[in-house]
Parts: C-alpha cells; sequence; structure tokens
C-alpha cells in the first residue's frame, strides 16, 4: 500500500486543507500520513478565529521520522502557516526524496485576485521557490499571478493562447508540470488546463460551471488529482478525476435544504471519486 504524506493546517470546522485532504486521499486506497503546519479553530475567511502555528515542530517531527525511517510514495502540500514553514517543508522534499516520489504543491494562499489575511508579497513570491521543487503545482489564477508578480486581471479575461502562455511561465518557476484551476473560457468551458513540459504536451478537462463558489472547491479539487496520479492515472484522467469530482461535491451541497455557505459536501460523493479512479 502506499503511503503519502500531506503537509497543510488543520482548520478544526469548516472543510478545507487536512479535514478534506485526510478522507479524499484515504477513499483513494492510500495511507496518508499528515504533517499539520497549524491549528485553527476555522479556516481564515471566517471573522473571528484562533491560529495556533505548528513552525517550530515542524523539523522535530520530520527529523523523528528520519531515524524511523519513515518513507513517502509522494508529497502533497497545502496551506502553510508561516514564510519560514517553506524553507522547511523544500528541505523535507529533499531529505524524503527517493525515486519515483511525487511532489505535488498546492499554493495555497488567495482567490478571487486577494490573498488570504496574513500573507503578503514575499510570501507569494517565496511560494513560487517551493513550486520550483515541485514535480506538478495546482495554483489558481490569484496565485499564479502573486507569485509571478503580474497584475491578477480575472480568470474569465484569459484566452486559451493566454492560459497556454501562463502556464509555461508558472512551469519557469522550476516545476516540470503545471495545472491552472478555474478556467473560464465560456459557460460551457470551465475547468482546468494544464502543461507538461517534458512532453510538450497540453491538456484540458471542462466541466459544467456552477456560478455559486464554495469555500475549499480548491483543496478538494488538489486531493482528488493527487489521488489519481497516486493511484497511477495520467495528468489527463487525474484532472478529469479532480473536476468531476469537485463538481459532484458542489452539486450534493446545491441541492441540500439550508446548505452551510462553507465547505462541500465531498462525503457525499465519495462514491464518484471511486468511480473516476477506476478510468
Ligand atoms: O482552502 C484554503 C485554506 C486552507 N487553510 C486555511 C484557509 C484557507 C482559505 O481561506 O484559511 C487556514
Amino acid at each position: 500500500m502506499k503511503r503519502v504524506l500531506s503537509i497543510q493546517d488543520i482548520s478544526c470546522v469548516g472543510k478545507c486543507s487536512l479535514t478534506v485532504a485526510l478522507p479524499i486521499i484515504s477513499a483513494a486506497g492510500i495511507e496518508t500520513a499528515i504533517l499539520p503546519t497549524a491549528v485553527l479553530s476555522t479556516h481564515t475567511a471566517f471573522k473571528n478565529f484562533t491560529f495556533r502555528d505548528l513552525t517550530d515542530d515542524i523539523q522535530t517531527i520530520s527529523d523523528t521520522w528520519k531515524m524511523e525511517n519513515v518513507t513517502f510514495d509522494g508529497i502533497y502540500t497545502g496551506y502553510l502557516g508561516s514564510f519560514r514553514q517553506i524553507d522547511l517543508v523544500g528541505k523535507i522534499f529533499d531529505d524524503f526524496n527517493r525515486p519515483g516520489m511525487l511532489r505535488f504543491v498546492d499554493p495555497a494562499m488567495g482567490d478571487n485576485g486577494k490573498l488570504y489575511p496574513g500573507f503578503d508579497e514575499a510570501f507569494a513570491r517565496k511560494m513560487g521557490e517551493l513550486c520550483g521543487k515541485a514535480d506538478i503545482i495546482v495554483p489558481n489564477f490569484t496565485e499564479a499571478a502573486f507569485m509571478l508578480g503580474e497584475k491578477y486581471i480575472g480568470n474569465e479575461k484569459y484566452s486559451k493562447d493566454d492560459v497556454k502562455a501562463l502556464l509555461k511561465r508558472l512551469c519557469a518557476l522550476g516545476s516540470p508540470a503545471a495545472a491552472l484551476t478555474g478556467v473560464h473560457l465560456g459557460d460551457d468551458q470551465y475547468g482546468v488546463m494544464a502543461y507538461d513540459s517534458n512532453k510538450d504536451e497540453y491538456y484540458e478537462y471542462y466541466s459544467e460551471h456552477i456560478k455559486t463558489s464554495f469555500h475549499g472547491t480548491g483543496d478538494v479539487f488538489a486531493s482528488a488529482c493527487f489521488a489519481g496520479l497516486m493511484c497511477g492515472q495520467s495528468l489527463q484522467s487525474a484532472l478529469k478525476t479532480a473536476v468531476e469530482f469537485t463538481v459532484d461535491s458542489m452539486r450534493q451541497t446545491i441541492s441540500e435544504p439550508n446548505h452551510i455557505w462553507y465547505g462541500v459536501n465531498f462525503e457525499k460523493s465519495i462514491p464518484e471519486l471511486i468511480k473516476l479512479l477506476k478510468n
């Protein structure tokens, strides 16, 4: 059985980061070890939240794993709790590297043209350095713009050629492959585009555009995409798995009366994920 490590925060309530990654990757039949970067009462879109920074624990935990000869087949990083954590996570990539280990970075730090509370442009540029150590990165347009020092102009303003050029600029950060989420080329073309620089190939996958925006969908997408790749799916198939699972989770949320406006009901879509992973 494969074992992977996910490094991101625990937001106790408000389905995102580890409370999304752990169940989704586990459901794919992969042992999911975790390294929490911070513990929050909720994610930071809530008005009030607590934040316990775990930066000082990261090195000790990973050094102790090394002493115990723990190994990972893949590492998926998401929301990081401090500037200093970016170098510490980069060191974990190096310390645990072994042939075939997949380094998957979701530079989770912003959306809709804005960085999340607590992050600034220096953090975004530093996150770009971590992306340079990854095998694949999955930013949204906001994160891409901040990492590249470009102006965010709105996802729907990019033509297909613009997205292709943006993907090449993202790969120039140092990762051989990049996928951009939230590609919006028209109402029937909403989804993801990716570029694999080793093969010089582009991939795309679109599905229904659900116009309500939900918190945490980036984490659902990234977790399912990582799960697909770890299950041996091609990048094209993993993108389909991730888009269809995310859209299905959003449908499950909308269809519920009085649905809560944070997090999506991905739990109800797990049977769909299992089906998608068989392709
Ligand atoms: O879903 C991204 C995310 C993860 N973790 C924390 C967040 C957010 C987005 O706001 O606040 C703590």
